[in-house]
């Protein structure tokens, strides 16, 4: 048993130093601005207009499938070498690496779910100037310009991207230290040389690929020009605060510009506390660095958990999207030839036919590795979103309860405090799936454990839960306490398994359990181990209905620079530099595996994560962090959601009442409200807060909140068919407007409401004590019916709601049916067998269509095809369900009991006709004032054919 000092000791320090940090905000000063990091720094000063890269077009080589061409650096000869494919789809991707670097350079390894398919290219014309190169069928070009290098990407008589045209390509080469190494004499660099190629041979990059010159000698070193390269400060070493970076590969850094003509606006590269619509950088970039920040601050581009290079441009024509495959620390610079312009001042050099065409530069600059970049060129969002899905694939398909409402916090203290809180909802009729256990349970923040007197015996708690249909997460963290006595740690050391620092001993950090080691979960042998951790009998106490939490997973070093690891940690011969922002995707990768794995690859895992990478949406869900209870933290869980789903990860939320503070019952309940509409639906509070579950604001707050998370239960279907079409297409399940409205300017920039799928709009009350809000309705031909009132609304309009605290403005969409199920239970899985209610919503064509998706809600056997998946239409009066995927089997007990029409006439009798022929006349009700019809009981099952005509 750890004594009292090494179980609270680290937690102590971590607080007082929090708490002699003073007030209640980030502490801006332990994380690095850009003129803090070197690298940042380096490269954003060099100034457009005076790119050294010329492309050497004597050099070029086309296959069919490849041009490869070298670029060279006038100011110092090194030469880099420039990849361009077509790929599969209306991607262009280019690859930029140093010709002959001294080492091999780190390639991001598992996030392409495959080698990408490519496409020909072939060779339109050439002269001393440039080439010019045709992209596939779409009548695109590729213009390659020499000199100085450029590409520009047309299409017709439009540009849609062009790459260094404001001349701000970097590529730091390799070299080698001048006060370590005199590369003047030759041998020396040979001998130099050998010793380098002896290590990297048992390095974990391909020596077959792409780096197949790095077995000769490196020209550089060979040139004299190098020798008056500036040695800056920060090059070999750099120093923040209290922590020196050694940086033994020195100089490494990577950038790129990318000019945007007729964009206005661009989105995506989450994770930030910041608008959905990214602004210009007048002060420092957007920062990629999966950090750990204590009380982040809204509305500033600072990095946070989470880090997805992939930014999308649209304007009223066209979507496009850059995918910045690099997982070392990342800035993105953005400008604007149009920011800062008033409409009026944009209108008016309109009217005098001086303005110029508007245009958005992003400069992307990265620590380490190489530039590999894809350029997805729509043009539509749907394309983006699936052609950035075939690259790094789409949301994994969660368990069906994992999209019921999760009650959290830090920390639920005992198995009777569980056991009363699971009680407390049966009590108060609030459905729930999943209650969570956070660090607390632990014996002694030793993962994989539990707390001996708190939670004596886990599966007897386990298993009342599931006599309810109900679940538990419990948190695994990936800091493992360096405890001779602690099994995990034991095997993870002595399998070699940590991260080494840079003098090749395991690294240390501080967190929650003290001195911690960090796994290396880049290797696929660690993961396989850590995969296996999570079997039913190697993990004591845990059940099937145990799923799993990843939190810290940046990773947080309390006592690390920028509270992260060390960047000269060693994973194998490759720095911590180069993935850092991998880490986190990896530790999710293998403790997915692990749930999948103890199933016997039956059960579908459910896994949360903080720290995100692009590819991080195969592997489940994740949360914006420690928000706060505060109305504008309310606020930006919408855009910060809504930029996670541009990027591909659909399955996002915030903590529901906020982590930090307490929140006022009425930003407690507005926060509930929104919530129920939003992918990842968790309750979650500090330690330290005062108990919120929701009984505990009075009946009528209690009855408020009831119905929140009720809505959400009847919503389930739809969120469940969304997610499948998520898996299957990368289409975000909740969307910013321009996704489906990408013509219309009014929606560009909207941060305060968003669609689920195509058809329901979500307009959140975010300001307190709101009397209304106004809510924008696209769409020049849509209708719009309020889910509560029924009341109908015309498209285009901002329409003003007045609102009391019942609800939030929700509106179905007139031309769509959802599926609901009206029978709220203690959980999702208690519903199971519950008939639907269906909910047509009429275009003004009179016409609607819907979906619905029914599997057995966990397991993978909907890979082999066994759900439902129908269509539902209705037009000329006639109402149908028709088998989408009629190859696919599955049989559901559920059916049809209730269909309400809205936007209907009154119809004289209703016949419906099932698949055997029989007819039968149905009972309904019309309440004209509302132009609602009700049909009752029609009673067909789920999964069957049938029509049902109105007369
Ligand atoms: O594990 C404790 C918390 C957790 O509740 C929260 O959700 C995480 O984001 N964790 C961070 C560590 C400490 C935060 C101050």
């Amino acid at each position: 048993m750890a004594t009292f000092t090494e179980r609270m000791g680290p937690v102590l320090l971590f607080w007082l130093g929090l708490c002699l940090s003073g007030t209640w905000a980030v502490d801006k000063g332990n994380f690095k601005t850009c003129d803090q990091s070197a690298f940042c720094k380096r490269q954003r000063a060099i100034t457009p207009g005076e790119s050294p890269y010329r492309a050497l077009l004597e050099t070029m080589e086309l296959t069919n499938t490849k041009l490869t061409l070298q670029l060279i650096n006038d100011n110092n000869k090194v030469r880099l070498l420039l990849e361009l494919y077509r790929l599969q789809g209306n991607i262009t991707r280019v690859k930029i690496n140093e010709l002959k670097p001294l080492k091999p350079r780190y390639e991001v390894p598992d996030v392409l779910i495959r080698e990408p398919p490519t496409e020909p290219l072939s060779l339109l014309s050439q002269d001393e100037n440039g080439v010019v190169l045709s992209l596939g069928a779409e009548s695109q070009r590729v213009i390659v310009s020499a000199r100085p290098f450029r590409l520009d990407i047309v299409e017709g008589r439009d540009v849609l991207m062009s790459l260094n045209s404001r001349g701000l390509l970097g590529f730091e080469h390799l070299r080698m230290r001048k006060d370590t190494f005199s590369y003047k004499v030759t041998s020396t660099v040979a001998s130099v040389w050998d010793n380098i190629k002896r290590v990297f041979s048992s390095s974990q990059a391909d020596p077959e690929a792409d780096n197949k010159e790095a077995t000769d000698p490196p020209s550089q070193v060979e040139t004299t020009k190098e020798e008056e390269e500036k040695v800056e400060d920060g090059m070999w070493e750099e120093t923040f605060k209290s922590h020196t970076d050694s940086k033994p590969n020195g100089p490494s850094a990577v950038s790129l510009d990318f000019s945007l003509p007729g964009v206005e606006h661009v989105y995506g590269i989450p994770e930030h506390a910041d608008t959905l619509k990214l602004k210009t950088t007048d002060g420092d970039p957007y920062r990629l660095y999966n950090l750990d920040v204590f009380q982040y601050e809204l509305y500033n581009p600072m990095a946070l958990y989470g880090s997805v290079p992939v930014m999308l441009a649209h304007n009223a024509q066209r979507t496009t999207g850059i995918f910045w495959l690099n997982a070392a620390e990342t800035w993105v610079d953005i400008s604007s030839n149009t920011a800062g312009k008033t409409v009026f001042g944009k209108m008016l050099d309109y009217v005098q036919g001086s303005s110029e065409t508007p245009q958005t530069d992003v400069r992307w600059i990265s620590e380490s590795g190489i530039i590999d970049v894809f350029l997805m060129l729509g043009p539509t969002p749907r394309e983006v979103f699936s052609q950035y899905a075939s690259l790094t694939g789409t949301q994994a398909f969660p368990p069906l309860a994992s999209l019921g409402y999760h009650q959290c916090r830090w920390n639920y203290n005992d198995q009777e405090d569980v056991r009363a809180v699971d009680a407390g909802f049966d009590e108060h009729d609030i459905p729930y799936d999943f209650i969570w256990l956070d660090i607390e349970h632990t014996d002694g923040k030793r993962y994989f454990t539990w707390d001996p007197h708190k939670f004596a015996s886990p599966k007897e708690m386990l298993q009342g839960l599931m006599d309810k249909k109900r679940k538990m997460v419990a948190i695994v963290d990936p800091h493992i306490k360096v405890d001779t006595n602690y099994k995990i740690h034991n095997e993870i050391r002595s399998r070699g398994f940590y991260i080494k620092n840079k003098d090749g001993a395991d690294y240390e950090g501080w967190c929650w359990p003290g001195s911690a080691g960090y796994p290396d979960f880049t290797r696929p042998d660690m993961r396989a181990w850590w995969a296996g951790q999570f079997a039913y009998d190697q993990y004591e106490g845990s059940m099937e209905n145990l799923y799993t939490w990843n939190d810290m997973n940046e990773p947080s070093v309390f006592n690390g620079p920028e509270v992260t690891m060390h960047k000269d940690a060693l994973h194998g011969s490759w720095e911590h530099r180069d993935m850092h922002n991998l880490y986190g995707f990896y530790v999710q990768m293998a403790t997915a595996q692990g749930l999948i794995e103890r199933s016997g690859g039956v059960e579908r895992p459910f896994v949360l994560t903080r720290a995100v990478f692009a590819g991080s949406q195969r592997l489940g869900a994740v949360w914006t962090g420690d928000n706060a209870a505060e109305w504008d933290h309310l606020k930006i869980s919408i855009p910060m959601c809504l930029s996670l789903g541009l990027v591909g990860i659909s399955f996002c939320g915030a903590d529901v009442g906020g982590f930090f503070k307490s929140p006022s019952s009425e930003l407690l309940v507005r926060w509930y409200q929104t919530g129920a509409y939003q992918p990842f639906f968790r309750a979650h509070a500090h330690l330290d807060t005062p108990r919120r579950e929701p009984w505990l604001f009075g009946p009528e707050n209690t009855a408020l909140i009831r119905e929140a998370v009720r809505q959400r239960y009847t919503f389930l279907p739809y969120w469940y068919q969304l997610f499948y079409h998520a898996y299957q297409t990368g289409e975000p399940v909740m969307r910013p407007l321009w996704v489906e409205y990408p013509q219309d300017p009014a929606t560009f920039a909207l941060d305060d409401e968003f669609l689920l799928g195509r058809d329901l709009l979500v307009h959140p009350v975010t300001e307190e004590g709101a009397r209304g809000v106004t809510a924008y309705l696209p769409g020049k031909d849509e209708v719009w019916f309020d889910i509560h009132t029924f009341q109908k609304h015309n498209g285009v309009q901002n329409l003003y709601i007045p609102v009391t605290m019942s609800s939030i403005p929700v509106f179905q969409r007139g031309g769509s049916i959802i599926p609901r199920k009206l029978r709220v239970r203690r959980s999702s899985a208690c519903m199971e067998d519950d008939p639907y209610t269906l909910y047509v919503a009429l275009d003004n064509r009179r016409t609607a269509e819907g979906e619905l998706y029914i599997d057995d809600g966990h397991t993978f056997n909907f890979e082999k095809r066994e759900f439902i998946h129908r269509k539902f239409s209705f037009t000329n009066n006639v109402l149908s369900s028709v088998n989408l995927e009629p190859d696919a089997q599955f049989t559901t007990k559920s059916w049809v009991e209730r269909i309400i029409i809205l936007g209907a006439s009154k119809p004289s009798k209703i016949t419906l006709r099932t698949a055997d022929d029989q007819e039968n006349q149905l009972e309904f009700d019309f309440d004209a004032s509302m132009s609602v019809l009700t049909i009752r009981k029609p009673g067909m099952n789920a999964g069957a054919d049938w029509t049902m005509t109105l007369q």
